[in-house]
């Protein structure tokens, strides 16, 4: 069993365990037990980042490629294990769990090359002699609280490009998921950076996020989870005058209109709507269908949804795995019944028993639904979609942008000319054009718009707008 420890300047700090990470496919397959760290404690590590931040902020292009190409080459190296411990936790199949674990490796492979592109402009000034460089500068301390969904993924999202650009870090992830941070930041204490540019503080989120955000000595707060969490951070970050990234729920739309190829149609929606047990703030929640294709592409889903296959995550040909844990279960459970006292028409969405003791149900579709029904307003975060019937593409399109998120939204279509348009006019940040509305690239921006994001967008190279300033300089030689 292990025990997950605090790592704070450099070394791994012995804090009272309590908090239990659980299999949520076998509850009695405790994998170990993480700190519970008091405000105290997260304060000693930002001290920590604080110390640090100075060196790393001058360290050169090669040592940061050095470093992150090397945690790149290590996760890859060491993705079956990595992904077996993120589905042992977290509970999402091992085929996908492996995949998350490789992409957070090739994340830092990303940002191992950007280390070594790091450019800036220069200018003729308007007044005759003078030069202008614009260039990029560390931030300084990044506070970063990440959720349970993608345990490996986003710590790895939002550290490599701190890194890349020359900040020092605090990270706060999830209590459900410590095995993956602290696997993540074992790997980064032989990486060759020094002692405190990377810190990692378990415990309650309510308890020291707090301390983690309204600290002086943290410039910026990178936040993945839910919307009032994150409208909360973002108010103390105001009053702070502290750059903030949020990113938060969706309620994504996916369009499936008379003329898409039905088979791919119900391919994208299976996998956007159930795969990761819909514990995605990508996941396709609201499929949008016009009348001539709708009645063959509900049968057609309803067949393929019945048919995955639900049950231990570790166990081969599983599809879909467990809900992370027992409230979330209660809580998609509960949105089920909300939308059959809507009068939505369920199929599935029930508790299920296996050989162990776990969070299964089995993934949810609700026809007959209309866009004001609360099931078609609040992210549920499980595996539960819903159908809505509109006449045209016109409605479609006005339906899917009638939510209070824009993260993605999907469409399904062999129309070039109504793909071009959807891609013009859908209110997301991400689009998709006959692909899921889930599972993205690791290299190209990340975000959305509305309630869904909030500040400059992740990953990719757009990533450099959050994890730095921008400073012009004037020279008169
Ligand atoms: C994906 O769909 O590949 O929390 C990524 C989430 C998102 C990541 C989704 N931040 O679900």
């Amino acid at each position: 069993m292990m025990d997950y420890k605090n790592y704070i300047g450099g070394t791994w700090v012995e804090t009272q365990a309590s908090q239990a990470n659980v299999n949520p496919s076998d509850v009695s397959d405790v994998l170990g037990h993480a700190a519970k760290s008091s405000a105290e404690l997260m304060e000693q590590a930002i001290d920590a980042a604080h110390q640090a931040a100075p060196q790393w902020a001058a360290s050169t292009p090669q040592q940061r490629f050095d470093v992150l190409d090397f945690v790149g080459s290590e996760i890859l190296a060491r993705k079956e294990e990595l992904g077996r411990l993120l589905s042992r936790e977290e509970g999402k199949t091992l085929p996908e769990g492996i995949g998350e674990a490789a992409r957070a490796g090739q994340i830092f492979k990303f940002f191992a090359g950007e280390a070594l592109r790091q450019a800036g402009d220069r200018l003729a000034s308007v007044r005759p002699g003078v030069e202008i460089d614009v260039t990029r500068s560390p931030v300084g301390v990044v506070g970063m609280i990440t959720p349970w969904n993608f345990p490996i993924a986003i710590p790895a999202w939002k550290v490599a490009p701190a890194l890349c650009y020359g900040n020092s870090v605090v990270l706060k992830p999830a209590e459900l998921v410590p095995g993956c941070a602290h696997a993540l930041v074992e790997i980064l204490s032989r990486s060759g950076l020094p002692d405190g540019v990377v810190n990692l503080v378990f415990g309650r989120g309510s308890e020291i996020g707090p301390v983690l955000v309204e600290s002086d000595k943290v410039k910026a707060i990178s936040f993945t989870g839910s919307v009032p969490t994150g409208r909360g951070i973002a108010a103390a970050c105001g009053q702070k005058l502290k750059k903030v990234q949020l990113e938060m729920g969706g309620k994504n739309p996916m369009v499936v209109v008379d003329d898409a190829d039905l088979n791919l149609a119900v391919d994208a929606c299976l996998n956007g709507a159930f795969f990761s047990t819909g514990q995605r703030c990508t996941a396709s929640s609201r499929l949008i269908v016009t009348e001539g294709i709708h009645d063959r592409f509900v049968n057609a889903l309803t067949d393929a949804m019945k048919a995955l296959k639900v049950g231990h995550a570790l166990e081969a040909g599983t599809q879909m795995g467990p809900v992370v844990d027992e409230r979330q279960l209660q809580q998609n459970l509960s949105y089920v019944e909300v939308a059959a006292k809507e009068s939505g028409r369920v199929i599935g969405g029930e508790r299920l028993n296996r050989e162990t003791e776990g969070f299964f149900m089995s993934p949810a579709l609700v026809t007959d639904t209309d866009n004001a029904m609360r099931i078609n307003r609040e992210e549920v975060f499980g595996p539960v979609a819903s159908v809505i019937r509109v006449k045209d593409y016109d409605e479609a399109l006005a339906v899917a942008n009638d939510t209070a998120f824009g993260l993605s939204a999907g469409i399904c279509t062999t129309s070039l000319k109504l793909a071009s348009h959807f891609k013009a006019n859908a209110e997301a940040g991400m689009v998709m054009v006959n692909l899921p509305t889930a599972g993205v690239d690791y290299h190209v921006p990340f975000g959305g718009t509305k309630g869904s994001s909030f500040g400059s967008r992740e990953q990719g190279r757009y990533a450099a707008e959050f994890y730095t300033t921008v400073k012009t300089a004037y020279t008169l030689p």
